[in-house]
């Protein structure tokens, strides 16, 4: 907690010396990704880090600054790094995903990411976009009203990350490769943590339990990232209520709750005021787990709001913090209440030409073992291949070209513009599905759109093999959340319950289990934007597309050229 206090008082300092004239600054970071020793649940290990810290560096910038990153890879792994819900408008290069918008940066090489963060204010985070290496290289990135514009609410007198991630007592490559093997689900993990520390609920985890510190009467900002590879996570802390304002970088209209879900890739603010008696209040997420039978990760982790007054135990004595009643695994009713309290703060111009009215169903499937497989590459059930798709198209990424490249290069054979405006069969997407609808098709296809064309689209979850929640990001772009429910989406019934007025702003959807989520864009960023499950698990089985949106006309319409030390595969 020291750094981050540190940093909030030489940012003060800033503010403070600064005269009404600031102009945009440019920041200049070096990260270099590294094998690290890690010491977690009794065990040592060594982890990827940036620059030996886990979670990597903080990084503070007002709206209107440029980050300018050189990343070093001193790992044995192929590393990319995505700057999570920053637009990039035109620098599509920096965006991260590997054979995505760029080939990987492989052990020995670099890459310098440049992008300017244009009308966001909040909390967003940085994390690899190469196989599973984001279970530990990820951090946040805060991102400050311009110098002399306030926050729409009372400035915070603290303000804490919390970063929530997953922890695996063995290398998360090792997992995700063995799963890849077997066609199995891969192991799920051994602890949760909070901005690194699994707390004092699991073995050896006491001393090193995170403190954050709050003087009675103060009312502090939480900025609460769930950067977990593969749950949703419930968050509360025990007696104090939050008021959410923010979410993904956009503020919200306030709303006061006891209990946050955030899926994985979302982020949000929260304001907490210290008004109950000076003491120790735990700080607790566990997994909201919405699949029905599958298995999850049941631990909880921990970190402890601690009162600058609270009483100090006898010598030798131990003060358990006050535990929050946690809500059910699978307390769906609770995560829906959530996610519909979102409003943005005043009336938003959401598009209303629509353009393309798209239909996507995301979900799981199961190939059936290939003719003459080894029955130890057939571990899903019944000797299947655990798989996902959207619109029955399992996303492969190519490997000789990133799509971008080869989008711009008009590089023929890396991908096809046929990605389906809708399934291409109809069927009860949340039902009993029929097994032969189960198997969908490997395809590396992306959906076409012109400069400024405006998106409708409606996610639809399916219950093929099982219904779960999806947390749907889309890479370059916020969308409009206009409504969810549960079920299949009905336009004659639930278009009547579309927002229009004041939808809240987000990069990551949570499609309800068994429902079905409706978004709305405009084609306004040039480029190829990946659109997945923030879940590892089910991007690794192919749960993704690309939208290739077109340059419109003139240079401000248009990609930039890519940088030249851009790599390539
Ligand atoms: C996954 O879990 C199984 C069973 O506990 C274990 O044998 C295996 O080593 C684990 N795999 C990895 C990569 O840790
Ligand atoms: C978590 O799962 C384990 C084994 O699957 C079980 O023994 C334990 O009671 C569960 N814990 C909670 C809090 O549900
Ligand atoms: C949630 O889990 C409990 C058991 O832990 C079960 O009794 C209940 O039916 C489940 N509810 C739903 C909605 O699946
Ligand atoms: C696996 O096979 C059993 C027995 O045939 C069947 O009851 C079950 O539904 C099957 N499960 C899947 C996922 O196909
Ligand atoms: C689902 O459909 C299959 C055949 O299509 C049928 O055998 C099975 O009983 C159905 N299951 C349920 C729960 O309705
Ligand atoms: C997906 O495509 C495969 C191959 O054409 C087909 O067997 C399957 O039924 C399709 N599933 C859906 C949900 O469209
Ligand atoms: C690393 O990236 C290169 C392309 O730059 C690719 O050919 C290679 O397969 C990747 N390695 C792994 C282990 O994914
Ligand atoms: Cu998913």
């Amino acid at each position: 907690m020291g750094t981050y206090m540190c940093m909030c008082m030489s940012l003060l300092l800033l503010v403070l010396f600064t005269t009404a004239t600031a102009t945009a600054k440019v920041h200049y970071h070096d990260f270099v990704v590294q094998a690290t020793p890690v010491k977690r649940l009794c065990k040592a290990q060594s982890a990827i880090t940036v620059n030996g810290m886990y979670p990597g560096p903080t990084l503070e910038v007002n709206n209107g600054d440029t980050l300018v990153v050189n990343v070093v890879n001193r790992a044995q792994y192929n590393v990319t790094i995505h700057w999570h819900g920053v637009r990039q408008m035109r620098t599509g290069w920096a965006d991260g995903p590997e054979f995505v918008t760029q080939c990987p940066i492989r052990p020995g090489g670099s890459y310098t990411y440049r992008f300017t963060i244009q009308g966001q204010e909040g909390t967003l985070w940085w994390h690899a976009h190469s196989s599973w290496l984001r279970a530990t290289v990820y951090g946040a990135l805060i991102i400050h009203p311009k110098d002399g514009d306030s926050y729409p609410f009372p400035k915070p007198t603290r303000q804490t990350p919390l970063l929530l991630g997953e922890w695996w007592n063995s290398n998360p490559i090792d997992v995700v490769r063995q799963a890849t093997r077997t066609g199995a689900s891969p192991n799920v993990s051994d602890a949760y943590t909070i901005n690194g520390q699994p707390g004092d609920l699991y073995s050896c985890s006491d001393k090193d339990t995170v403190i954050v510190p709050v003087g009675s009467g103060e009312t502090n900002l939480l900025r609460v990232v769930n950067s977990a590879l593969n749950q949703q996570l419930f968050f509360k802390v025990a007696n104090h209520k939050l008021t959410v304002v923010g979410a993904d970088a956009s503020y919200v209209k306030p709303f006061t709750t006891s209990v946050l879900m955030l899926g994985p890739g979302q982020t949000t603010d929260v304001l907490i005021t210290a008004n109950q008696a000076p003491g120790r209040y735990y700080i607790a997420a566990r997994a909201y787990a919405s699949a029905q039978g599958a298995p999850f990760d049941n631990t909880t982790t921990t970190a402890i709001l601690e009162y600058k007054s609270a009483p100090c135990p006898a010598k030798g004595a131990k003060i358990k913090p006050v535990m929050p009643t946690m809500p059910a695994f699978n307390d769906t009713a609770t995560a829906s209440a959530f996610t519909t309290s979102f409003r943005s703060p005043r009336k938003v111009p959401v598009p209303t030409n629509i353009h393309h009215n798209l239909f996507f169903t995301v979900g799981l499937g199961l190939n059936n073992c290939p003719p003459g497989a080894s029955s130890s590459t057939c571990q899903g059930p019944n000797g299947t291949r655990f798989t996902a798709s959207m619109n029955n198209v399992s996303f492969q990424l190519p490997s000789s070209f990133s799509l971008l490249q080869a989008h711009q290069q008009g590089i023929p054979g890396v991908f096809t513009r046929d990605f389906p405006a809708a399934p291409p069969v109809r069927f009860d997407y949340t039902g009993n599905v029929s097994r032969s609808l189960w198997q969908p098709v490997a395809g590396t296809k992306v959906y076409p759109l012109k400069f400024g064309e405006s998106v409708q689209l409606v996610l639809q979850g399916t219950s093929i093999f099982t219904a779960e929640n999806h947390p749907i990001h889309l890479h370059g772009y916020d969308f409009y959340i206009l409504a969810e429910g549960f079920g299949n989406f009905n336009p004659s019934r639930d278009t009547a319950k579309f927002n229009l007025v004041d939808p809240p702003l987000r990069n990551t959807a949570s499609v309800p289990v068994g429902g079905w989520t409706v978004i709305r864009f405009v084609a306004d960023n040039p480029g190829v934007w990946l659109m997945h499950c923030h879940l590892d698990v089910h991007i690794t089985w192919g749960l993704a597309m690309a939208f290739l949106v077109e340059n419109g006309v003139g240079e401000l319409q248009t990609l930039e050229a890519p940088p030249a030390d851009l790599p390539l595969c």
